[in-house]
């Protein structure tokens, strides 16, 4: 397996730096933190290394190095289409190279190859009431998997901590290769007939997500999802599910265990449940006008929900100061294939008008668009129209992400996480108020 191959040739230089840093820089100060961060959700504290991604706030996420643009150009693309394979994505997480057409295609062989869901699995998602959020059900989908997992076998086994990382690069590929499936059951055994289309062989990890909800012979809806699955798969390494994931694995816990809790943090409405809240903001602009709002009524609309104490679904960010190069790509996508679509016309006014507004009395940080902004427009105009859905596809995406950390945490020997926590009286002692 090529990926093996180059992890494994990539981990001995890269243990060279961290030992490096570790034996001539331990003590090197990295940086302090205040009262303010630790009150608010230790924002901004430099507490770990990503590799995999990096979000620089003006200009935008970084994978391996390549922004949302070069990875969209520079990935071998899918047959029939001008959109990356998802598994030359993979490839490029996991070992850092941009891969060749052979080697994006060996990825999505092995998911094709690893695809069968377990019957317990969906026995299990069957026996949920059927109001149960995707969300809840998309991770007690993974945690079905759990039983399956090889690093948990071989660690009770008492495999070689040097070894942990293979295990849970077999664990990843077993685990990203029935995702697709997983998702598709779970929307069709929530809102259609409970019937999914059999995977086809002839299709790759993305546009096989569209073929199983019967949107086999939709084109441009398995462009979407080629697209939209390679640019929602990481925000580097310390947002609410990469972190969570990442602390779950430092115990040890396999990758089905740290997946599915990445993937409850991801159901948090502040993370990303927040699409359906944007989507559903659109959807009632709408239809509180019944049409597209003109200018003034749309900036009547937004400053009445302001004063109102709601927040815009969809703009600011807590890294990024720029608009999102995710809601460009989304935005150049929209603009090829539904330019006359009305929720489409009503983000490209939101676009123009909510950011001046938003900035009107300086509180806010970064008043553009983040990706949220519009990636439900689409999933609409496709008639995926279940908005409480949308976390999951941002899930199965995301699922990338997290596994190609846990897997290089793995190969590092990176430790147990354990910052320390103190007391109220602690800091008020320490500031010398009491
Ligand atoms: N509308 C109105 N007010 C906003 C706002 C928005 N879209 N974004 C931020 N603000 C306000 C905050 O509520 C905060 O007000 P208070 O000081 O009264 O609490 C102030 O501006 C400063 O906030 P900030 O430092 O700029 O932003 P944060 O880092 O605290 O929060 C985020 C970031 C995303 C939670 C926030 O911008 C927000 O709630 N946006 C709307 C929801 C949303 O789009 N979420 C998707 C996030 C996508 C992602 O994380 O990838």
């Amino acid at each position: 397996m090529i990926i093996k191959e180059k992890i494994q040739e990539q981990i001995p230089r890269w243990m060279e730096r961290i030992q490096r840093l570790k034996k001539e820089y331990s003590n090197f100060v990295v940086g302090e933190v205040t009262i303010e961060q630790i009150l608010s959700g230790i924002r901004g504290v430099q507490i770990s290394i990503s590799d995999i991604s990096y979000v620089d706030p003006y200009e935008g996420i970084r994978l391996r190095g390549y922004t949302i643009s070069q990875v969209l150009s520079l990935l071998p693309k899918a047959k029939n289409s001008r959109m990356p394979l998802a598994g030359g994505l993979y490839h490029l997480l996991l070992t850092g190279e941009l891969p060749s057409q052979k080697e994006a295609e060996e990825v999505e062989e092995i998911w094709r190859c690893r695809s069968e869901v377990p019957q317990y699995v969906w026995d299990v998602i069957c026996s949920m009431p059927p109001e149960t959020h995707p969300m809840t059900l998309f991770s007690q989908a993974i945690m079905a998997l759990q039983p399956q997992s090889l690093f948990a076998r071989a660690y009770l086994e008492g495999v070689q901590k040097s070894q942990y990382w293979e295990y849970y690069l077999e664990d990843s590929l077993n685990l990203t290769a029935k995702i697709p499936q997983i998702a598709a059951f779970i929307y069709c055994w929530k809102y259609k007939d409970g019937k999914v289309e059999p995977p086809d062989p002839n299709l790759d990890w993305s546009a096989s997500f569209a073929q199983m909800i019967g949107k086999g012979s939709d084109w441009e809806y398995q462009e979407l999802m080629r697209l939209y699955l390679v640019i929602h798969s990481d925000h580097e390494g310390a947002n609410v599910s990469a972190h969570t994931s990442h602390l779950v694995s430092s115990a040890l816990s396999d990758i089905y265990l740290s997946s599915a809790a990445g993937m409850n943090g991801l159901a948090g409405p502040l993370h990303g449940l927040a699409n359906q809240e944007c989507i559903r903001w659109l959807l009632n602009v709408y239809d509180h006008f019944q049409r597209l709002p003109s200018d003034e009524e749309l900036e009547g609309y937004i400053r009445n929900q302001l004063s109102a104490g709601y927040v815009i679904p969809g703009y600011g960010h807590a890294v990024l100061r720029v608009t999102d190069p995710r809601f460009t790509a989304q935005m150049e996508f929209a603009e090829q294939f539904l330019p006359q679509d009305p929720l489409f016309q009503l983000v490209k006014q939101v676009y123009r008008l909510a950011p001046s507004i938003l900035g009107e009395n300086g509180k806010i940080k970064n008043p553009r668009p983040n990706v949220d902004a519009i990636n439900g427009c689409l999933q609409y105009y496709y008639g995926v129209r279940e908005v409480d859905f949308y976390t999951v596809l941002f899930g199965v995406s995301r699922l990338l992400g997290l596994t190609a950390h846990a897997i290089w945490a793995r190969a590092l020997g990176k430790p147990i996480e354990r910052p320390k926590s103190l007391t109220t009286q602690m800091l008020e002692e320490r500031v010398g108020i009491i």
